[in-house]
């Protein structure tokens, strides 16, 4: 029995997971033997992002060294928003399904409760993540719960004809397409055949509490696999359509554009941002007496392996942390730095997937020729000086 299993027990004793006690498991002073050792100490990376302030786009942006557990926890849990932050009162809420579908409804809370309970492990990336000098750890993970999707657009009856499903939020901003201004809610679109995968949740409830407001409270959608942008928050309607949505998140902004080499001829590409790609970064070097560790994160695709560089030697294999796996998670690694001699360092790490894909290196042309910041998955070098 582990110090997370003692203080599980702890917590029963006690009479149920209240939301201290989910602050209990994560504290440092239970904290497992990895990815934090007792009596280590960080070493800071040289090459630290600027400090990102609240009140914009992105707020509570943690930095890489704080990694300290398998779940981040809701209040350590980056927050992404593009319009205005709604607080909901779910009294008077409702998630509507319409458009192309047999049975229109609206659904309370309760009634989403009442419906079956799965729970995902995912992690959440936001694409932008390594876009600009300070956004290198957009990125959290944590349990998830509510309802699966599946079912209900299947209750709703989705025409023959309907193929799109739009996800809306109920934040709303002014976009302005060719001199026109218009009122927009934030809204996504999935194919049916996506929307419909199993793993996608009408989600209530975040590592154990309710949803927290700013990641979307009373119920966000969370599509296991996707970027951060696919998982809509503060969402209260789901329309069915025949054709293509293209609001700003689908098809202006959240767009990847590459040049890519196709006969000899170079051929220019527009995306929407979708999947998750293979990616892996090295997120702390920590120091017990002359021992040195590089703990890092995996993510993105079936992780098989992940290596690490120091400076420019040869590649070594890292040790994944098995114990706390999950299909849609992150996996923690860590790697015993030998022969450590002081000086400043280079230190990169490449995931590489069940199939044998390696994460990409900045200079591959997939990277390299990726003309905007989105999708971003190419390996990470962060800087370090040992005394
Ligand atoms: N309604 C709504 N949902 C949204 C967004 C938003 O601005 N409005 N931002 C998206 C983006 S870009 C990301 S990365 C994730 C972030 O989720 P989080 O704030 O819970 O971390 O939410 C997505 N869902
Ligand atoms: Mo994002």
């Amino acid at each position: 029995m582990d110090a997370q299993d003692l203080a599980r027990r702890a917590l029963l004793r006690q009479g149920g997971a209240s939301l201290a006690g989910l602050a209990l498991l994560h504290s440092p002073f239970l904290a497992r033997a990895f990815p934090s050792r007792p009596g280590e100490e960080v070493i800071p990376w040289l090459d630290q992002p600027p400090a990102n302030p609240s009140g914009g786009v992105v707020e509570n942006l943690p930095q890489w060294e704080e990694l300290g557990s398998w779940l981040t926890p809701n209040d350590k849990f980056i927050r992404v928003a593009h319009y205005n932050k709604p607080a909901i009162d779910e009294n008077g809420w409702t998630l509507k399904i319409d458009g192309l579908v047999k049975q229109p409804m609206a659904l309370s809370l309760r009634t989403l409760k009442a419906r079956p309970r799965k729970e995902v492990i995912f992690t959440l990336e936001c694409s932008g993540n390594h876009g600009f000098p300070w956004f290198t750890s957009g990125i959290g993970t944590a349990k998830w719960a509510g309802t699966p999707l599946a079912p209900l657009l299947k209750q709703a009856g989705v025409m023959a004809k309907g193929s799109e499903v739009v996800f809306f939020g109920s934040d709303a901003g002014e976009e302005e397409v060719r001199q026109i201004k218009m009122p927009q809610h934030f809204a996504r679109s999935m194919s049916l055949a996506d929307a419909m995968n199993p793993n996608n949740l009408l989600c209530y409830e975040m590592n154990g509490a309710a949803l927290p407001q700013p990641h979307g409270f009373p119920v966000r959608l969370i599509v296991p696999g996707w970027y951060g942008i696919a998982n809509v928050k503060w969402l209260d309607r789901i329309e069915i359509r025949d054709r293509r949505f293209m609001g700003r998140f689908m098809a202006r902004d959240y767009v990847t554009i590459r040049e890519e080499q196709r006969d000899g001829e170079t051929v220019w590409t527009e995306s929407s941002v979708g999947r998750t790609l293979l990616k892996s970064v090295p997120a702390k070097v920590t120091r017990r007496n002359d021992e040195y560790r590089v703990v890092g994160a995996a993510w993105g695709g079936p992780v098989a392996r992940v290596e690490v560089q120091v400076d420019k030697g040869p590649w070594a294999a890292a040790t994944i942390d098995r114990r706390e796996q999950a299909e849609f998670a992150w996996k923690l690694w860590s790697f015993d730095w030998a022969n450590a001699t002081p000086g400043e360092h280079a230190i990169t790490s490449r995931a590489v997937d069940v199939q044998g894909n390696v994460q990409p290196s900045i200079e591959d042309p997939r990277i390299a020729k990726k003309r905007t910041y989105w999708e971003s998955n190419g390996q990470v070098t962060r800087q370090v000086r040992l005394t």
